[in-house]
């Protein structure tokens, strides 16, 4: 049975299908959060994203895609996401046991421009084959190939939404349009949570944001209005209402390897704020097996409030 949250959560996503409304479900109601509306996800695309090395060099056992299957299914987390090659390493192995989400698109380091542009590195047919319960893609409001990834991902939505899945967009804005400071400021964030939202998607990862405003434009009305902006819960807070007033699912990411006290603090913020989970990375599969799990509990601990 589907908990009280979880059912109005699905209420938000009315015009979507039973298969796709299903997949949601799963994500929701499983692991340790089950049927609280939260979620902890472990997201694992850094190989590809920064390089094997820089991802896995810290915590050697990291190298092999089971590790990141074990790890997600014995810390309950929601969900795994990870690209294609990863996924298919261990899909067999671990059917059944922990929801997973397919990247669909990728960007590598080997290539330095100021504009991200990731490649399409997966089909929707590719999800259904692998059994996962949603498609993942980045966006990088900002860059000067923004369009593309929106057009991608629309045509990617609706054939995924039209198959039965969920669409989890990962929205980094980043790119000539902004500055450094620009990519994580408050009202940068919340525009880009809000354009991942009007894309379609059921559930959006953003970075937690600043307390900077980066568009020049938008300064006049967030003093104006005096919109609240001094602490993360607030930014977090704002996010989530740009986000259709909430009835969107967001969650957080972790970021660069930091200690357990300022991860757990930074999750306390998002918690306050109506943050609704988050995707822990680096920051869990850097550690060995035993010390990732524990963190990711005490991550979870603190959503299941
Ligand atoms: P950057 O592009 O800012 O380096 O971050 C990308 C990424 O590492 C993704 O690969 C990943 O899905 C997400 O951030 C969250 O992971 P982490 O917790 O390691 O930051």
């Amino acid at each position: 049975m589907i908990s009280e949250r979880v059912s109005e959560i699905l209420g938000w996503y009315r015009t979507d299908n039973p298969g796709t409304l299903t997949q949601l479900a799963r994500l929701l109601m499983h692991g340790r959060l089950a049927g609280t509306g939260k979620l902890v996800m472990l997201p694992v695309d850094q190989g590809f994203e920064h390089g094997p090395a820089r991802s896995f060099a810290k915590n050697p056992p990291a190298y092999d895609p089971r590790f990141h299957f074990e790890l997600a299914v014995r810390s309950g987390c929601n969900a795994y996401a990870a690209p294609l090659g990863f996924i298919e390493a261990g899909a067999a192995e671990f059917a059944g046991q922990i929801p997973t989400i397919l990247k669909l698109n990728n960007s590598d380091s080997l290539y330095s421009g100021t504009d991200p542009e990731p490649a399409l590195t997966g089909s929707v047919r590719d999800a259904l084959r692998l059994g996962c319960a949603a498609i993942g893609f980045t966006i990088y409001p900002g860059s000067a190939q923004r369009n593309s990834m929106y057009e991608q991902i629309r045509a990617l939505t609706e054939e995924a939404k039209a198959a039965g899945l969920a669409v989890v967009i990962w929205s980094y804005p980043r790119g000539s349009g902004l500055t450094k400071e620009g990519e994580t400021a408050v009202d940068v964030v919340a525009y880009g949570a809000h354009i991942a939202c009007q894309l379609g998607a059921h559930i959006v990862k953003v970075k937690p944001p600043t307390a900077a405003i980066g568009l020049a434009a938008a300064r006049k009305t967030y003093e104006e209005q005096k919109i609240p902006t001094g602490t993360l819960s607030d930014r977090v807070r704002h996010v989530v209402q740009s986000s259709f007033g909430g009835r969107r699912i967001v969650i957080f990411s972790g970021g660069e390897a930091k200690d357990s006290a300022a991860i757990l603090e930074e999750i306390k913020e998002i918690q306050r704020g109506g943050g609704f989970g988050s995707i822990v990375g680096r920051n869990s599969f850097q550690r060995p097996m035993k010390e990732a799990i524990e963190l990711l509990n005490a991550v979870q601990q603190i959503y299941a409030g």
